[in-house]
């Protein structure tokens, strides 16, 4: 069958083949923190073993090429969730943990999708998006907007990140288990409250920060921001990863008569990398790695869950990073004296923050059993595009003007399309533009290398230019030798980035 009638036939057949008996399948989007190309034996790493992630390989499709949309986290779940690209809005980047929301609550976003198609949508762990209106969240109140307005029914979340205050869960809107008589207090400007900091009573770590990281100590760690009160609602690091592994089984149990949507954002293997003790000095290679292992248990959980529910064959299990991977990103945590041969890019270049492969190209994996057989797929893929993916999958039509920049790539999704997009902008401190095996970065002036980290940036004031068929590892700069090529993929940045919808109507 040629590819054209194929799609044809998937678009016409699909729906009704799958819901024919009225069962549409369930989703759980498990999105890691910072896990790298490298990082998950299934791409290749060695000195871990991730067993769970590589039991979603080897009954799903394993991409090579897929993406995240952004070389850090923020901007890849603005995208994700909206289907446009982050670049485009400003105030995207990485947020403080007392931002307002960055989704205007009218947004079509990827939970919506699923509302409307009649799910049950939940998020359980990183959110990272801000919350509350333009005044910022009331933590001791009623947090809104948030993910309800976002289209997540149910919410267990870690509203920025580990490493930024406020350590506290947010459940359903209020912070869990606060005391009213003990108010939160925030601010990323000044010192709030008498809590030792990072910078004034080092004596007091039990992690020394390396970069950034000196403010409010909470738990023995410093973290990025001042915080006071809240002290009985304050979190477990090494309690974290089972904390939200258990919301997120029990959202599953819950619902496991609906169609349901389950967002898991674990917060593996982020900063600051503290594992349960019966993870630590399991890999070897000190906190970062026992966290990949600690993660990987996360996705067990789930797996295990869908089985005992029979749910499995029926579910839409995807996993997937936020962006590449770091090695120091601001505390002393062995991850850099223990790394070994370990290579958390595998063998691309780069990582968070980089302009280079290793800022987006990210594990990507899909399982659905009823649907799909086990293979490994090229195809570039991104995403961005899951918004207009499920939204086909599920019968919609997304309005004009919704999810500008996520294309249905549903084919290459389900295996069937071996080629994926055309162009694809990944994000990093610039814009590169992919198409097919090229990959053109625009000029760049600033640092060669992240602050405080070592990761290569892909930072050339005449911009760059390579062939990734014969150069993965992207080391051989062809914009001098290839002029012509080289402005052609700028001209089409440039008129990629500027044209406001690349999804046609
Ligand atoms: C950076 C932090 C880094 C990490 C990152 C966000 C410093 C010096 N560095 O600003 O540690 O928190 O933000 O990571 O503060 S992300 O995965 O959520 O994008
Ligand atoms: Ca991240």
């Amino acid at each position: 069958m040629t590819r054209r009638l194929f799609l044809a036939s998937l678009i016409l057949v699909m729906p009704l083949q799958l819901f024919a008996d009225g069962t549409k399948p369930n989703v759980v989007l498990i999105y890691a923190d910072d896990i790298g190309y490298g990082d998950v034996s299934c791409y290749g790493a060695k000195r871990v073993t991730t067993p769970h992630i590589d039991r979603i390989a080897a009954e799903g499709i394993r991409f090579t090429d897929g993406h995240c949309s952004s070389g850090t986290c923020t901007p890849s779940r603005f995208s994700m969730l909206t289907g446009e690209y982050a670049f485009r809005k400003s105030g995207t980047g990485v947020l403080p943990g007392n931002a307002p929301l960055i989704i205007p609550p009218t947004t079509h976003t990827l939970a919506k999708v699923f509302q409307i198609a009649g799910y049950t949508t939940g998020v359980v762990g990183k959110w990272h998006l801000g919350l509350g209106g333009p005044n910022g969240p009331d933590w001791n109140g009623l947090i809104q907007p948030g993910p309800a307005e976002v289209g997540f029914k149910e919410s267990f979340i870690i509203p920025a990140t580990g490493d930024r205050v406020p350590c506290v869960y947010v459940e359903n809107g209020r912070v869990a288990g606060l005391d009213s008589k003990d108010p939160i207090e925030v601010s990323f400007k000044k010192k709030v409250g008498n809590e030792p900091t990072g910078k004034e009573n080092p004596e007091l770590l039990r992690m020394r920060w390396h970069h950034g990281h000196d403010m409010t100590i909470v738990k023995g760690i410093s973290r990025i921001g001042w915080m006071t009160g809240g002290k009985a609602a304050l979190w477990d690091d090494e309690t974290m990863a089972d904390t939200l592994a258990q919301k997120a089984t029990r959202f599953i149990e819950n619902h496991k008569k609906d169609p349901f949507f389950l967002y898991f954002g674990l917060h593996d293997i982020h900063v600051p990398r503290v594992p349960n003790p019966r993870f630590v000095g399991k890999s070897g290679m000190g906190p970062r790695g026992d966290c990949i292992l600690q993660a990987d248990f996360c996705v067990g959980e789930i797996l295990k869950t869908l089985e005992k529910h029979d749910l499995t064959k029926n579910t839409i299990v995807i996993f997937t990073s936020d962006n590449g991977p770091v090695i120091n990103d601001g505390y002393y945590d062995d991850a850099v004296v223990k790394l070994g041969d370990h290579k958390p890019a595998g063998p691309l270049r780069g990582g968070k923050y980089s302009n280079f492969e290793g800022g987006t190209r990210i594990p990507f994996l899909l399982r659905w059993p009823a649907m799909i057989k086990p293979s490994v797929s090229n195809a570039l893929v991104c995403q961005v595009d899951f918004l207009s993916s499920f939204a086909s999958l599920l019968g919609q039509t997304l309005k004009e003007g919704d999810s500008p920049d996520s294309l249905n790539t549903l084919p290459a999704l389900l295996g069937h399309d071996p080629k994926g997009r055309e162009f694809l902008i990944e994000h990093a401190n610039r814009l590169s533009l992919r198409q097919g095996t090229w990959k053109y970065i625009e000029p760049g002036k600033g640092p060669k290398r992240a602050q405080g980290t070592d990761t290569e940036l892909g930072q050339d004031p005449a911009g760059m230019l390579f062939d990734l068929s014969q150069d993965l590892g992207e080391t051989n700069n062809l914009i001098a030798t290839l002029p012509e090529r080289g402005m052609a993929m700028a001209a089409k940045l440039l008129e990629l980035r500027s044209n406001k919808s690349q999804r046609k109507p």
